[in-house]
């Protein structure tokens, strides 16, 4: 039986070859793991990789409990998909964490504050997504395993405060250890949104629209005000798009829908037969055809195997 193994999946074990500490050899594995569909045809890849994953795990004890290693962070991913905050100091990182989860950072006015990175669950519609809120970029203490959790992210909101009086500096040096490290803000994965933070403030706008017209050619950059609830209930709409995630719900043949159904997430561009293997392997092996009710099909449509699905479909899976 083929594996048929996903995008996600070869990312990671890309990931998995390049990584050269076992922290980040033990995430990519992780990830591996969680991204290999779940039916017989995989079984055997699957144990190989429970154990590969088990003795990287003895071996990073064995060597924790000998040598004084310097801390390595990692986040496990949680929800419909993880977006890290990130980039220089006293931007509003942990400001943005605390407003939009239920999450207690420490906000300060002043630059160094957050020291670790910090999960927390941000709600959208009828799904939760995780936002992990990290120690600022900067030349003074950078850390590999900030860059090697920004690579390993789905999204990343790189925050920058447009009335610093170091913003060049910051945006140059931001630049620089993305550059070094292949990390290209207008890459697939992760998915970057660039912020200029608190417009609000006295010539904030000005301030941002020098900014901007700068660095047009490297990023686009958007006007944001983590003060600002309008700001803010667009900021969750686009962290919603940038995941390029969908929300579908099922439900049995002939049967009414769910009250309120909780949906499988996928990623944009998943067909029906992704939606069957998620659901279960079982329902994958005999799955046979769909009906749909969505946006552009309606009353039940019937669909084929490679039909794409969209955000918000209800389907009905026929083994
Ligand atoms: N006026 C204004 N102040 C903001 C805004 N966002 C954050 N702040 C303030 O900026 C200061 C720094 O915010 P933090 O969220 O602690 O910044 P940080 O990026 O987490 O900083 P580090 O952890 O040191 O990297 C705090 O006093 C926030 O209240 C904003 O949109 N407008
Ligand atoms: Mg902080």
């Amino acid at each position: 039986m083929p594996a048929n193994l996903t995008p996600v999946y070869y990312e990671a074990e890309e990931r998995f070859k390049k990584a050269s500490v076992s922290p980040e050899k033990i995430a990519a594995l992780q990830d591996m793991l969680r991204a290999i569909p779940k039916h017989k045809g995989t079984e055997k890849m699957q144990a190989g990789l429970k154990r590969r994953l088990s003795r990287l795990r003895k071996e990073s004890q064995k060597k924790k409990s000998t040598a004084s290693q310097k801390p390595f962070y990692y986040v496990e991913r949680e929800g419909a998909g993880q977006v890290l905050l990130c980039g220089p100091p006293n931007g509003g990182k942990s400001q943005f964490l605390d407003t939009l989860t239920h999450a207690t950072p420490e906000v300060a006015d002043y630059p160094y504050t957050t020291r670790r990175p910090l999960p927390g669950m941000m709600p959208y519609q009828d799904i939760m997504i995780q936002l992990v809120d990290t120690p600022p970029l900067a030349p003074d203490l950078l850390e590999s395993w900030q860059l090697a959790m920004i690579e390993q992210t789905d999204a990343a909101l790189l925050i920058f405060d447009v009335n610093d009086a170091n913003l060049l500096e910051q945006t140059e040096f931001v630049l620089k250890i993305f550059e070094e490290r292949g990390i290209s803000l207008g890459g697939p994965r992760p998915s970057f949104i660039v912020l200029g933070n608190k417009i609000d403030a006295p010539d904030g706008e000005s301030n941002f629209a020098a900014w901007h017209d700068l660095y047009q050619p490297s990023f686009q950059a958007e006007p944001v005000s983590a003060l600002s609830d309008d700001c803010l209930a667009q900021l969750r709409q686009r962290l919603f798009d940038v995941l390029k995630i969908v929300r579908v719900y099922t439900k049995a043949p002939g049967k009414k829908p769910e009250e309120n159904p909780s949906p499988y997430v996928l990623k944009r561009g998943s067909t029906i037969v992704d939606v069957a293997t998620t659901v279960h392997k079982d329902v994958a092996q005999s799955f046979k055809f769909a009906r749909v009710w969505g946006k552009t099909k309606t009353e039940g449509q019937m669909v084929e195997r490679s039909y794409i699905v969209e955000d918000g479909d209800l389907v009905e899976l026929h083994g």
